[in-house]
């Protein structure tokens, strides 16, 4: 089998934008194969020695976990003094949604951590501005700086900033690359790049006055989907040592080894529960795929951080997969009233910003039909009457109602709970008793509850065919790592020289067949800002390069096609 660890598979990508040679007939795979597929990768999260030739560290390496017990013992010293002391926490995309849940949630169960939430990613200064503007006054600050690909420019220029005021940083970065994979291109108006900070805090790491824990957990399912297998480790890490921490603080103790490899296994058996229910799962993604297949839509109703969990997981189909913001929305039962974020209700906004149940009920639930699925997210501590009630109110609307219900010990979902949906499936946790631990239970239901919805909303998209292979073709180019994406693509797909490539994508982001001086010499974040507006950018630009024609002519060959997916196969078997 082509392993990707072999130093020869693609040997100029890092393992982030790694295809996985696991995965590379997904786009013909059945829900049921799908789902099995995305169980196999995540499985590749906990592998214990990578076999491969380059002998990459992964998540039970005891570098590893010796670094993240380095780490746990500084939080520790900040909860013991919290009063000048701070932990911030960033990332651009869903590395900083994660971490914004994360400060949320121990914040509630601390009431005394601080956050940092997410900015745009390709700007180092803006990343250093922040980061001072919120760190005033502060004595001693623990900065976690998370970029699953070590490549985000915004969080190298807070890693930066951090590595010249150690008085009062320290610095911690997590990823998934080894550091002689991080991003080395030149950002715009700044010395350093990614791999030359991270050298830089290698060297810190000597003697202990920086951190990196960036175990590999191998490619994604989804060529450079970050938010899956990623997103799921930087969510497992950050836990564990926050929690180990917390743990550590409150008996007086010290963060061992010991403890962090038993929360990490912890995860691991989450991971099974999780796939255990692998039919159930791939129940939604075929409902999912059918209602996007049909043009209609996926709504996730959850309450607490699990509305939180269909948030996320909704929003980042819009980056992942060119989708519309209406096409798989999420809702929370309180609204902003549950998120707890610094700017309040932002509903005003517009509608995609309405995400109460009252607003699902008031305005998305009368547009509702047969065609579209619905799925409940929520424990049996939660509201069960409201639970019941709203969805009768959707079964009226329509049959496409499912639930996934997290239950806990001895509790079984009752009868009226169970009838009112057109599938169940059913978490049974081990009961925890004290109040912490139901604490670290909730963290972990999330985790499953993410895994699911991450196989339901990718899933649903292959099923509709936005996938070719495993690559997202028609990505949105909308920041220099996601336009680095695209030449690659196109490098592989059409056999050109990187250079014809990048020339395509230029002509057709700016519309036109002859670029001026000006467009093709400005930075990468001005085409990617220009991007942003045009669709179908890496398609046309294949065309365009397989069959030597204009831009006007590949737009009009694309439009013939509904289907990405079709669409890039034509185009390559011409
Ligand atoms: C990836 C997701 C993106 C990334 C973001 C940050 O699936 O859509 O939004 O989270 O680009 O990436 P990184 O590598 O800095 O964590």
């Amino acid at each position: 089998m082509d392993r990707w660890e072999m130093p020869s598979y693609e040997p100029d990508l890092p393992i982030t934008e790694k295809s996985n040679s696991r995965t590379r007939d997904m786009d013909r795979a059945q829900p049921e194969q799908l789902v099995q597929l995305l169980r196999d990768c995540d499985t590749e999260i906990f592998q214990h020695l990578w076999e491969g030739g380059a002998g990459y560290q992964g998540l039970y390496s005891d570098s590893v976990v010796q670094t993240i017990v380095h780490v746990a013992r500084n939080v520790e010293e900040i909860l013991k003094c919290p009063e000048d002391s701070l932990i911030v926490m960033s990332g651009c995309g869903t590395s900083g949604r994660l971490a914004y849940l994360l400060a949320t949630s121990f914040n509630r169960l601390l009431k005394r951590l601080k956050k940092q939430e997410e900015a745009p990613e390709d700007s180092p200064h803006l990343g250093a501005l922040n980061l001072e503007q919120v760190c005033a006054g502060k004595r001693r600050i623990l900065f976690i700086g998370i970029s699953c690909g070590l490549s985000a420019p915004f969080v190298a220029g807070q890693l930066d900033f951090c590595m010249d005021n150690l008085n009062v940083f320290t610095p911690v970065l997590i990823g998934f690359n080894p550091v002689n994979m991080a991003r080395n291109e030149p950002i715009p108006g700044w010395t350093p790049t990614f791999r030359t900070v991270t050298e830089r805090m290698l060297q810190m790491q000597e003697t202990h006055r920086a951190f990196i824990i960036n175990p590999a957990v191998g490619p994604e399912p989804l060529s450079g989907s970050s938010r899956m297998k990623a997103g799921s480790a930087t969510k497992i890490l950050l836990e564990t040592l926050l929690w180990a921490a917390h743990t550590s603080a409150l008996s007086h103790t010290h963060t061992t080894h010991r403890d962090v490899l038993n929360l990490l296994r912890d995860y691991e058996h989450v991971h099974r529960i999780t796939y255990s229910q692998s039919d159930q799962i791939a129940v939604l993604v075929k409902q999912a795929g059918s209602s996007l297949k049909k043009g209609r839509h996926v709504y996730y109703v959850g309450w607490h951080t699990l509305g939180v969990m269909g948030i996320i997981d909704a929003s980042e189909c819009v980056p992942t997969f060119g989708a519309d913001v209406g096409d798989i929305c999420g809702f929370i039962n309180e609204g902003y009233a549950e998120m707890g974020n610094a700017e309040g209700d932002l509903s005003s906004l517009g509608p995609e910003f309405c995400i109460g149940h009252k607003d699902f009920v008031r305005t998305t639930l009368p547009n509702v039909t047969e065609s579209d699925s619905v799925i409940f997210l929520f424990t049996l501590g939660d509201d069960l009457h409201a639970v019941e009630d709203l969805a009768l109110c959707v079964k009226q609307r329509t049959l496409g109602l499912y639930a996934v219900i997290h239950a806990s010990g001895p509790h079984s979902v009752p009868d009226n709970i169970k009838e009112v949906f057109a599938s169940v499936m059913t978490f049974t946790w081990p009961s925890t008793s004290e109040e912490e631990n139901s604490f670290l239970r909730t963290l972990q239901v999330e985790l499953a509850t993410k895994w699911v919805l991450n196989a339901v909303s990718t899933g649903a998209h292959i099923l509709k065919g936005k996938i070719y292979r495993n690559y997202m073709m028609d990505l949105k180019v909308t920041n220099s790592k996601l336009f680095r994406r695209a030449v690659s693509l196109l490098q592989m797909f059409s056999g050109c020289p990187e250079e014809l490539c990048h020339g395509a994508l230029i002509q057709v982001i700016y519309s036109t067949d002859q670029p001026t001086e000006e467009m093709n010499t400005a930075p990468l974040t001005e085409h990617a800002h220009t991007a942003n507006t045009s669709s179908k950018v890496v398609p046309t630009a294949l065309l365009m390069l397989r069959w030597r024609c204009s831009v006007h002519e590949a737009r009009a060959r694309l439009d013939g096609h509904m289907i990405i997916r079709d669409a890039v196969e034509a185009c390559l078997t011409a």
